[in-house]
């Protein structure tokens, strides 16, 4: 087994142009995982933090300090590699050390003893000797914490193509409806800059209604039928819009403000009237039972938690008594530590919890999460449509689909 000889760190910039870490991890002198970290600008309350007070120098500082702990563990022992880490911070968020580093040095520890194995990452992420294809699903319009005022108080309109047969005619549909929206918009406001958000979906000065209904025309102007070929998805991010002292849904932009029990009708009303496939923190971070009501409801829609659960498996256990949800977003960096995420989707894939793999608004160009949307089974991978960034990620299920062990996409 290939052991660490090299551990070292880099200050580089996330594709918000955020500072951010990249760790580099040698095996045996010469095989070389690298990994970049990425953040979100919607942050759940309850997800690891990125860097101690802020300051990935900081992270770098205590990574340089204790480097030597690293060197000689075989970059194989992902739980040896994260004891090390924990060993350098016992809170339960990563504060001291910083989520972020956490992410970097046990991805990049993987992916070097993938190298050396000789296989792809996935295959040294999972036993299994077959694997299905996550459905790429991409933001075609945005608002909320990822773009400016004007824009939908909703985050993210999503288009995942439920209907494609193979990963090539998922990724080309997806593109097609986030070309024709452009057209679509363009005819609704001659104005229109064309300008995006963070995740490469369109930003227009439109309220949220409007948003989904021209984001069902582009799909129906390409002759697709909602629920068939294609399908929309919805992040409403509502912790953003949650006013904890009104105990409202403030909606600043469009000029309303919702009750709890108006902020389930106004999910349930777009999920049904869109025919929703997929529809994300639809309530605040912590409102379990409001969670469940839709779960019952809507049996059938993925309905996920990201904020709800924030990638940590005692939440998920509490979500899956509470009965919140049927599936949840899968973010590593929410987690901290690859192990900590693993260990997640465990927990996840024994109840029934249907996995979203998913990158972050402010990302880097690596496409690890790929490959570990594949190896935890994961039914979608939320990657974004548009952007270097985001296409890195769809490129790479692009090259792995000459893969033997991959065939077919999942059952969602
Ligand atoms: C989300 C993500 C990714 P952020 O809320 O699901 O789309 O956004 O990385 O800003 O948390
Ligand atoms: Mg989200």
């Amino acid at each position: 087994m290939a052991k660490i000889s090299s551990i070292e760190g880099r200050i580089l910039y996330n594709s918000r142009g955020s500072k951010t870490v990249e760790v580099d991890v040698e095996s045996d002198g010469k095989f070389l995982g690298r990994v970049c970290a990425p953040s979100g600008a919607s942050v759940g309350k309850y997800e690891a933090v990125s860097f101690p007070n802020g300051k990935p120098e900081e992270s770098l500082r205590i990574l340089k300090e204790n480097s030597q702990k690293f060197i000689g563990l075989e970059s194989s022992d992902l739980k040896g590699i994260h004891d090390t880490l924990k060993s350098l911070d016992s809170s339960s968020n990563y504060s001291k050390i910083g989520g972020a580093l956490a992410f970097a040095v046990t991805i990049a520890s993987t992916e070097s003893a993938s190298k050396a194995a000789g296989q792809q990452l996935f295959q040294t992420l999972s036993s299994d000797t077959s694997f299905r294809f996550p459905f790429p699903i991409g933001n075609i319009l945005g608002g909320g914490a990822h773009a400016g005022p004007g824009t939908p108080d909703i985050q993210e309109i999503l288009i995942c193509a439920t209907g494609s047969k193979t990963i090539e005619d998922s990724i080309e549909t997806n593109l097609s409806v986030h070309r024709e929206l452009r057209r679509v918009l363009e005819k609704e406001d001659p104005n229109f800059t064309n300008g995006r958000g963070d995740e490469g979906g369109w930003a227009p000065k439109l309220e949220n209604q409007r948003a989904l209904e021209l984001s069902a025309k582009a799909c129906e102007n390409l002759g697709f039928t909602l629920g068939k070929e294609v399908s929309l998805g919805v992040d409403f991010a509502s912790s953003t819009q949650w006013n904890e002292e009104k105990g409202k849904y403030v909606y600043d932009r469009a000029g309303f403000e919702n009750s709890t029990g108006e902020q389930i009708d106004f999910a349930a009303d777009i999920i049904e009237k869109f025919k929703l496939v997929y529809a994300e923190d639809a309530v605040h971070e912590e409102a379990f039972e409001d969670m469940a009501e839709l779960t019952t409801k809507f049996p059938d829609i993925l309905v996920t938690g990201d904020d709800l659960i924030v990638t940590n498996k005692d939440i998920l256990t509490k979500a899956i008594n509470s009965k919140s949800c049927n599936a949840a977003i899968l973010k590593v960096n929410q987690a901290g530590s690859l192990y900590d995420a693993l260990e997640f989707a465990n927990v996840a894939n024994q109840n029934n919890i249907r996995l979203i793999t998913s990158h972050r608004s402010g990302e880097s160009t690596d496409s690890q999460i790929s490959h570990i949307g594949l190896a935890t089974k994961s039914k979608m991978l939320k990657v974004g449509v548009v952007g270097g960034e985001r296409v890195a990620k769809l490129n790479e299920l692009l090259r792995l689909s000459e893969h033997d062990l991959i065939c077919g996409m999942a059952e969602i």
